[in-house]
C-alpha cells in the first residue's frame, strides 16, 4: 500500500494508540525526521556549497572527519538540545557521550551515526544515518550516566536508519513491524511507501569487501564460497545503510567480520550494528557477530566495535550451521 495520507508524524500517532507508545518517542522519532530532512538538502547541494571534503581532523574513533560528518553531528545535537527527549547522546563523532538534559525525567537516550558511509560523500554515493532508543535507566540525581548508555540491544525500544539514496527513505521500528517512509520533497514530508517490511528469507545479494576475505576466519570464507557458488550476486556500496536496506528490501546478507588486526571488526556495536540488528529481527531476519545474536552483546564502552553478519534467515541460519559443523 502506497498513500499520499499516511505521513510520518500520523503513522506515529496511530502507532501510540495501537501499542501504547509513548508520545514522547513519537516525537523524537519525529525529530529525526526532521533532521533527515535538514540532511537531505545539505547532502544534495553540498559540492554547490563547499561541503564536500575533509576539515582537517580525526573523529573520536579515530576516522578521517568530513565537513558533513560534522554537520551532520551539529544538526543532531541542534535537534534535541533542550527538548526533555533526550537525557545522554552517543555519537560516532563525539569522543564522549553527551549529556544534554539535566531534568530527572527525561526519558530517552540516543545512540547515532549521524552519517554512515562518509567515504561515499565526495563521489555522490548513498549515505545513511543510523540510530537506537533507550529509555533512561537511571534517574537517580539528576544528570543521566554513562550506564543509561552501556546497554545491550535487547534493551532497545525503537530504532531507524535514513538512506540518502535516489530518494530519501526513512525505515523504523518501537517493536511492532518495520515501516519505511520515502521524502516528498515537494511536500517536505515522509509518506508510508514500505508497510510493514519483511527480509526475504532468501539472499539474493551479497555485500562485504573482499579485499580482506583471505583474513577472514575459515567459517565465513566458507560462506562467501557457497555464497559464489549459488551464483548470489555481489553489491557493495561502501555505506552499511545502503547494503542493510537492500537486503531488507530484496534478501541479502551484509557482512564486516573479523581479521587478525581487527578482531572486533570496523563498525560500531551501539549506534550501527544493534540498531539495525533490531531492525532486520523485527523484520523476520538474523543479525550476528560471528558467534552470537547482536542484540545480546553487552557494550563495554561507547565506541565498541564488532564484527557484523546482517540480513536473511536462511542464509544467516546456514551461517550458524557452517559456524557449528
Ligand atoms: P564509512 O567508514 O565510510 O563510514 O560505517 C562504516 C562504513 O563506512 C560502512 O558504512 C561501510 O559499509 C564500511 O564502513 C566501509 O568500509 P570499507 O571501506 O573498509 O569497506
Amino acid at each position: 500500500m502506497i498513500t499520499q495520507a499516511m505521513t510520518l508524524d500520523r503513522y506515529l500517532w496511530q502507532q501510540q494508540k495501537a501499542f501504547n507508545i509513548p508520545v514522547e518517542l513519537s516525537i523524537l522519532i519525529s525529530q529525526i525526521g526532521y533532521t533527515a530532512k535538514i540532511l537531505t538538502r545539505e547532502i544534495s547541494r553540498a559540492a554547490l556549497v563547499g561541503q564536500l571534503g575533509l576539515v582537517g581532523d580525526k573523529n573520536a574513533t579515530g576516522d578521517a572527519q568530513k565537513k558533513l560528518d560534522v554537520f551532520s553531528n551539529q544538526t543532531i545535537i541542534e535537534a534535541f538540545s533542550d527538548t526533555g527527549l533526550v537525557a545522554a547522546l552517543a555519537s560516532e563523532e563525539l569522543e564522549m557521550a553527551k549529556f544534554m538534559d539535566c531534568r530527572n525525567h527525561t526519558p530517552y537516550v540516543l545512540c547515532i551515526d549521524p552519517l554512515d558511509g562518509s567515504s561515499n560523500i565526495d563521489s555522490s554515493g548513498a549515505l545513511g544515518t543510523i540510530f537506537g532508543v533507550y529509555q533512561r535507566k537511571t534517574y537517580n540525581g539528576c544528570c543521566s550516566v554513562e550506564q543509561d548508555i552501556l546497554r545491550s540491544g535487547t534493551e532497545m525500544v525503537a530504532a531507524g536508519y535514513i538512506l540518502y539514496g535516489t530518494s530519501t527513505v526513512l525505515v523504523c521500528t518501537c517493536g511492532h513491524g518495520v515501516n519505511g517512509f520515502t521524502l516528498d520533497t515537494s511536500l517536505g514530508e515522509f509518506l508510508l511507501s514500505h508497510l510493514n517490511l519483511q527480509c526475504p528469507s532468501e539472499s539474493k545479494y551479497y555485500s562485504a569487501n573482499l579485499s580482506y576475505a583471505q583474513e577472514w576466519q575459515p567459517h565465513i570464507q566458507k560462506l562467501i564460497v557457497h555464497l559464489n557458488q549459488q551464483h548470489t550476486s555481489l553489491r557493495y556500496s561502501g555505506a552499511l545503510v545502503a547494503d542493510v536496506h537492500r537486503s531488507l528490501i530484496e534478501g541479502g546478507v551484509y557482512l564486516y567480520p573479523s581479521t587478525p588486526d581487527y578482531p572486533d571488526g570496523k563498525l560500531r556495536l551501539l549506534y550501527e550494528c544493534a540498531p539495525l540488528a533490531f531492525i532486520v529481527e523485527q523484520a523476520g531476519g538474523m543479525a550476528m557477530t560471528e558467534t552470537k545474536r547482536v542484540l545480546e552483546l553487552q557494550p563495554l564502552s561507547i565506541h565498541q566495535r564488532s564484527p557484523l553478519i546482517i540480513g536473511s534467515k536462511a542464509t544467516l541460519t546456514l551461517y550458524e550451521q557452517m559456524l557449528q559443523a
